[in-house]
């Protein structure tokens, strides 16, 4: 049976943290960390993300500012408010929330944020920053991945990981950063030949391809640490990840669940992101 790793009380933590370190931030500088979140359209999954990172703001001390737009907002006029937001200096964070309806071009819309304002760390300066190990900031999943791994105790260095996803939220930038810890990394997808052949073999096993439950115990080794970061809802209108939860914890060493692993994480880094950002204020 393994140990349940819980994303919950670890981003609690990490809150917590992040509120006392505002504190004292905001009395030696006088600056508030500001976060602006940007919603197009009405997604009901993306509604509660947007809708959490406004309630860790406030926990946090930050400012926050929620745009919402309609569905039908031309790129243009996206465009120009990122670029007011770029100019904003009560705003040190801005996040544009995806997925994007599609007469918006999401690539132009990334590049369009401030580097120094880019708290997801999707844009280009800071994707080529994690490839070469410098980047302003991380994305916020894959930093809150990397601090549930540190948490289990174990080193990475020589392990055996694999991630199953290729996507740029996740799939690449938590290979990349579990490389940096000296993991020897895979990287699967859907045109993978022998999928579980690759992934029994991994010490750390992350899955990142949002289909239900799709990581059975088969695929899974003995003891590994198993990271699931998928957020399915099924038709009953419940909540599963990518992994079938029960039969791989009879197995893994460790496990995250969902919810309450990696999606609680996702919103604390971003809190750990906009307060980095802020300390950047040039
Ligand atoms: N720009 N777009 C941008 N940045 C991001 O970092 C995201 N992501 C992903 C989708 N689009 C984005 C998020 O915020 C996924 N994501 C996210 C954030 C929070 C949660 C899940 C995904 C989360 O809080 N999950 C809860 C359950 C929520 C529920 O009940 O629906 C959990 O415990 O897993």
């Amino acid at each position: 049976m393994s140990v349940i790793i819980d994303g919950n009380k670890i981003a609690q933590d990490i809150r917590r943290s992040v509120r006392e370190e505002t504190l004292v931030f905001k009395e030696k500088t006088g600056i508030v960390p500001g976060l602006a979140v940007v919603l197009v359209g009405e997604d009901p999954a993306s509604q509660v993300y947007v809708g959490r990172k406004a309630k860790a703001c406030a926990e946090v001390g930050f400012l926050s500012r929620e745009y919402k737009l309609p569905a039908d907002t031309s790129e243009e006029e996206l465009l120009r408010l990122i670029n007011d937001l770029n100019h904003d200096q009560f705003i040190h964070g801005i996040l544009v929330q995806l997925p994007l309806p599609r007469q918006i071009a999401t690539d132009k819309i990334i590049a369009a944020i401030d580097p120094h304002k880019d708290v997801d760390g999707f844009n280009p300066y800071n994707v080529g920053g994690l490839v070469t190990g410098s980047p302003l900031f991380v994305p916020c999943t894959p930093r809150g991945i990397m601090e549930l791994i540190a948490r289990t105790g174990i080193t990475l260095s020589g392990k055996d990981a694999v991630v199953v996803g290729r996507s740029n939220i996740v799939g690449k930038p938590i290979a990349l950063l579990l490389l940096a810890q000296n993991a020897t990394v895979t990287i699967c997808h859907s045109k993978t030949k022998d999928l579980p052949a690759v992934t029994s073999r991994a010490d750390v096993l992350i899955a990142a391809v949002g289909k239900a439950r799709m990581i059975t115990a088969d695929m899974v080794k003995e003891g590994a640490v198993v990271i699931d970061v998928g957020v399915n809802r099924l038709d009953n209108g419940k909540l599963a990840g990518d992994v079938a939860f029960d039969e791989v914890a009879a197995k893994a060493g460790y496990i995250t669940p969902v919810p309450g692993g990696v999606g609680p994480m996702t919103i604390a880094m971003l809190m750990k992101n906009t307060l980095d950002a802020a300390k950047m204020t040039r």
